[in-house]
């Protein structure tokens, strides 16, 4: 899984993703894009890996990027932001990161610190990268559909549907509103049209504003999935040792890491829950789509074990934590045989039983 950071000229970008990567803050200024493996913080894996004692844990990844800033307050910026839009067609999540915290040092996008403001401007901009990448497709399939090719008669289709996803842009209607079948969806599916693509905002706060609450209604939906970091200080916390790590924590008042709170963003963007397998020696998380069956949960460890399904011995991680042992579960009847249909819920630890 694929995401990229995004959004305005010194949001704080890179300090997130320093924070929730490990990796080093990017020179500031530097124009290429970084990129970084963030393995997804998972509790349950660390309780199990007391529980059972595997040789190996493996934790999801998520791949991450952070864009330089996106900066459209002249032509040179303008121009340079839509060669960087284009180059993130193909992730499969886009995190607008906006700023709320004040500092002098850092002088702020437009002169003023506005996150409704700019997550709208980043919104709109989306929104005009699809509609100029619309109109290069809409010149370039006229020439073409008047050719005798093997293509034309889905270029001729394509055509459409290209002017019917111009209208609706033009109209200030969404892409996806214009887009009516899963053909049509088929056939626009490689351009990567970024407005339709999930999205989720991290507003990078102020060290003061840890309590502060963003109405972003005027800017996106109300069920783009909104988290707030205090970048700066996450990024000085992930420097720490885990002990020293813990104290500042607590002092003050924080629960969850930034890593934490932004891979739980990005999942709950993606519609993403987690299952857990401990097969051969290793503990293991697999993220899933939300009301993916026990088959194709199977096929994502192996596709022989989907091939050769017979029963998905399964239970609840918070039924082991509660009852402490999977005996007491096994007593409790709590350990259940599913079959192919089974919806695989978040948490469940699976043991694919199979036969190829
Ligand atoms: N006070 C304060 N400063 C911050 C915070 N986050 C980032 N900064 C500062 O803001 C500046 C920009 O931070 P970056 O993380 O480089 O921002 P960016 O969005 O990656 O910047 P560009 O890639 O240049 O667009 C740096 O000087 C940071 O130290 C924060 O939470 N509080
Ligand atoms: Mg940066």
């Amino acid at each position: 899984m694929k995401v990229a950071l995004l959004g305005l000229l010194q949001s704080g970008k890179s300090t997130i993703f320093s924070a929730v990567s490990g990796k080093a803050i990017p020179p500031l200024g530097s124009t290429a894009i970084e990129e970084a493996i963030v393995s997804v913080p998972d509790e349950r894996l660390d309780w199990l890996r007391e529980y059972y004692k595997p040789k190996k844990t493996t934790h999801a990844t998520i791949d991450c990027l952070d864009l330089p800033g996106l900066n459209f307050t002249d032509e040179h910026g303008r121009a340079a932001a839509r060669r960087l839009i284009n180059q993130i067609r193909t992730v499969d999540l886009l995190v607008l990161v906006v700023r709320s915290f004040e500092d002098q040092a850092v002088p702020p996008y437009r002169n003023t610190v506005n996150p409704a403001g700019d997550l709208a401007e980043l919104k709109t901009e989306l929104l005009l990268a699809d509609l100029e990448l619309v109109a290069t497709r809409i010149e370039k399939l006229e020439k073409q559909v008047n050719r005798p090719t093997k293509t034309q008669a889905h270029d001729k289709l394509e055509l459409a549907l290209q002017k019917k996803l111009q209208q609706a842009i033009e109209s200030e209607k969404p892409i996806s509103s214009a887009v009516e079948t899963d053909a049509e969806r088929e056939m626009i599916k490689s351009l990567g049209f970024l407005t339709l693509k999930p999205i989720a905002v991290s507003v990078n706060t102020g060290e003061d504003q840890l309590e502060k609450k963003f109405d972003f209604s005027s800017a996106i939906d109300s069920s783009v999935p909104v988290v707030t970091i205090c970048a700066k200080l996450e990024h000085e916390l992930s420097q720490l040792d885990d002990e020293s790590r813990a104290e500042f924590m607590a002092d003050l008042g924080l629960t969850e890491s930034a890593a934490s709170k932004f891979v739980k963003n990005c999942y709950s963007a993606l519609g993403l829950i987690s299952f857990l397998t401990v097969v051969s020696n290793e503990l293991r998380a697999w993220p899933i789509e939300q009301g993916t069956a026990a088959l194709d949960a199977a096929g994502k460890v192996h596709t022989d074990i989907k091939r050769g399904f017979i029963r998905a011995e399964t239970f609840a991680f918070n039924d082991l934590k509660a009852l402490g042992s999977e005996k007491a579960l096994k007593a409790a009847g709590k350990i259940r045989l599913e079959g192919k249909e089974y919806v695989v819920q978040d948490g469940d630890i699976i043991n694919f039983r199979f036969n190829v």
